[in-house]
């Protein structure tokens, strides 16, 4: 695997001794990740089988809300600490969403490894914008919030312990959050469980590496990707490519008892293409930073919808 590369003026690194645990961090957010999520495990376990068990992840992703201090911050602190760098800043007006993305340090140790032992992904986390909710939905959101205490401070313990720093929501709270944004329904029950991983398919070495083959290959394999303004979504430059599967749901008990199915985490898969700059080098030359960075509004905007009711009940 080749690491994501830095521009030079944001060349930052790791501390090596921190490292083990930073990553370590990472990993018990993604064991929770495969345990509740039964797609996720078996669609890795499928590419790292074909793929001779190296695969590179290209982004983690995360959801918060955008108050009392449990905004896109909570969760950015361990990575800016562990030496991400803050980049551009996306905006869904309609979702009453925004989000920013972190580039990771420069290279450093293991980084020859598979998933969260190669080389560190970016990452993405985004806000519900709270103040722009109904005043009954805001004043759920603040209750859960508030009512935790400091849990803001703890939103990496949090994901990787699985357990939301908020009580168990009652089941009417969150049917009146989902009817309003199914974003802040999710966000309620699964709080800063990681949302997905993302399979950096460009990294891949079989045929996989195309991403038109790879979304062949999953729904052959039965399983169903998020249709939601087509499979596949691509950048205007054609450059970033992407596809996701429909969220696996899981039982979740409400504290007035009421148990019921909700939507968890799904799993992405990336091509980012060469850059026409770049076009000249011989594909063992390629590194990540001569390829596309960053995201795209209008593809995220559908990514989002990978956790939808409309998606979840499409009948495959
Ligand atoms: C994030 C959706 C956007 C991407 O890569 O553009 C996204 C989410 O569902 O929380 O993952
Ligand atoms: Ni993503």
């Amino acid at each position: 695997c080749s690491s994501p590369s830095q521009h030079a003026s944001q060349r930052s690194s790791i501390q090596v001794g921190g490292e083990a645990f930073f990553r370590g961090v990472l990993e018990s957010m993604q064991s929770v990740y495969l345990n509740r999520n039964p797609t996720a495990k078996a669609i890795l376990d499928l590419v790292h089988s074909v793929e001779n068990n190296s695969l590179c992840y290209d982004h983690l992703a995360f959801r918060t809300f955008g108050v009392n201090g449990y905004g896109i911050d909570s969760m950015a602190s361990l990575f800016l600490d562990y030496g991400y760098t803050q980049r551009e800043e996306l905006r869904f007006p309609a979702k009453k969403l925004r989000a920013l993305w972190f580039s990771p340090p420069a290279d450093s140790l293991a980084s020859s490894g598979s998933g969260i032992n190669g080389p560190l992904p970016r990452i993405f986390i985004s806000e519900l914008l709270v103040d722009q909710m109904s005043p009954q939905t805001q004043a759920i959101i603040r209750k859960y919030t508030q009512s935790s205490g400091d849990g803001n401070k703890y939103a990496a313990l949090s994901s990787s312990l699985g357990r939301l720093t908020w009580e168990k929501p009652l089941y009417s709270e969150f049917q009146q959050l989902a009817s309003e944004s199914e974003y802040a329904a999710w966000t309620l029950v699964n709080g800063y469980a990681l949302n997905h991983v993302t399979i950096s398919t460009h990294r891949l070495k079989t045929h996989l590496k195309d991403i038109k083959k790879l979304n062949q290959f999953i729904e052959d394999s039965g399983f169903r990707l998020n249709s939601e303004g087509g499979v596949l979504k691509v950048s205007p430059d054609g450059l970033l490519q992407q596809s996701s599967t429909v969220a696996d749901s899981i039982s979740f008990q409400f504290s007035d008892g009421i148990t019921e199915s909700v939507p968890c985490s799904y799993i992405e898969f990336a091509e980012r293409l060469v850059l026409p700059q770049y076009k000249y080098l011989s594909d063992t030359n390629v590194k990540e930073f001569h390829r596309r960075d960053g995201f795209e509004v209008a593809s995220a905007d559908k990514i989002f919808e990978s956790t939808s009711k409309e998606q979840l009940g499409r009948v495959a």
